[in-house]
């Protein structure tokens, strides 16, 4: 059980956990530092909240905001992955240093995205959203939500690989909270082996998410505990890689359960 962790760095004025806190690059690139710093080997940069509700930005804002980080952040040891769905900011964060795209959308979101990412060569993580992020709380539904969501992974990993992406360059994501009741987040978490079928290294993001606050009432700058039980969780049944905003914390959680297991 030793999966990869991807740092979460939100140069956004309205994510739901630290929005505004790292809005300006330099808080943002030190933010980014601290966090290779405490074990994360991945650090994904993102310039648009994708939190339930949360209202699109301009490509020109999303750049202006992710590309000065990338490029100070990129060229040491940990790898650069950009959080978002246009293939505008993709390509100048390609070309700044980042090596992963991160598409909530599943390369649904812009019509060019595919194409860029594979003559690029980048890496992307495909991950399952029912609708969009203004409406994607509103009643989802499902027949059976593992099922449903891994079918969806399947067909975004052959478009993907259609469009010319490499099989070996593609990581997929369930999603957690992007169109997702309290109860198809435990059931995706509890179920989440059965996402090993689909043959590709496995992403999730639990961070401090609302299906937690759900379980106690807590606030999003208060689940803590939440994230590092489900993480722990989600490791145990074979996610390779662990999308957190608390990095030291998550490393010790894992480094202590994988001390107990052997
Ligand atoms: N969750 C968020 C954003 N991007 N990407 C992947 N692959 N998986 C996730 O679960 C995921 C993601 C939402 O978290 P955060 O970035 O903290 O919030 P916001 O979207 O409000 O910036």
């Amino acid at each position: 059980m030793t999966p990869k962790l991807m740092g979460v760095v939100n140069v956004t004025p309205d994510s739901f956990s630290d929005g505004g806190l790292f809005l300006d690059p330099e808080a943002a690139i030190t933010h980014g530092r601290e966090l290779a710093e405490a074990g994360a080997e991945i650090l994904d940069v993102g310039g648009e909240s994708t939190r339930p509700g949360a209202e699109p930005v301009s490509a020109a804002e999303e750049l202006r905001r992710v590309v000065p980080v990338i490029r100070e952040l990129a060229g040491s040891e940990v790898r650069i992955s950009v959080d978002t769905s246009k293939a505008a900011v993709a390509v100048a964060a390609l070309d700044a240093g980042a090596e992963i795209v991160n598409d909530v959308t599943a390369l649904r979101g812009d019509p060019e995205m595919a194409a860029r990412c594979a003559e690029r060569g980048a890496t992307v993580v495909l991950m399952h959203m029912l609708g969009e992020p203004r409406t994607m709380q509103d009643n989802p539904r499902y027949g059976d939500v593992v099922l449903d969501v891994k079918a969806f992974l399947a067909e975004r990993l052959e478009t993907a690989v259609a469009a010319g992406i490499a099989e070996d360059r593609v990581w997929l994501d369930p999603g957690i909270g992007f169109g997702k009741t309290g109860a198809h987040n435990m059931e995706l978490l509890r179920r989440f082996g059965e996402l090993r079928e689909l043959g590709r290294p496995l992403v999730v993001g639990t961070s401090r998410k609302s299906f937690i606050g759900g379980v106690d009432g807590s606030p999003a700058d208060q689940r803590l505990g939440g994230t590092i039980a489900s993480s722990v969780l989600a490791a145990a049944e074979g996610a390779d890689v662990l999308r957190v905003h608390d990095v030291a914390e998550m490393r010790q959680a894992l480094a202590v359960a994988a001390a107990i297991l052997g």
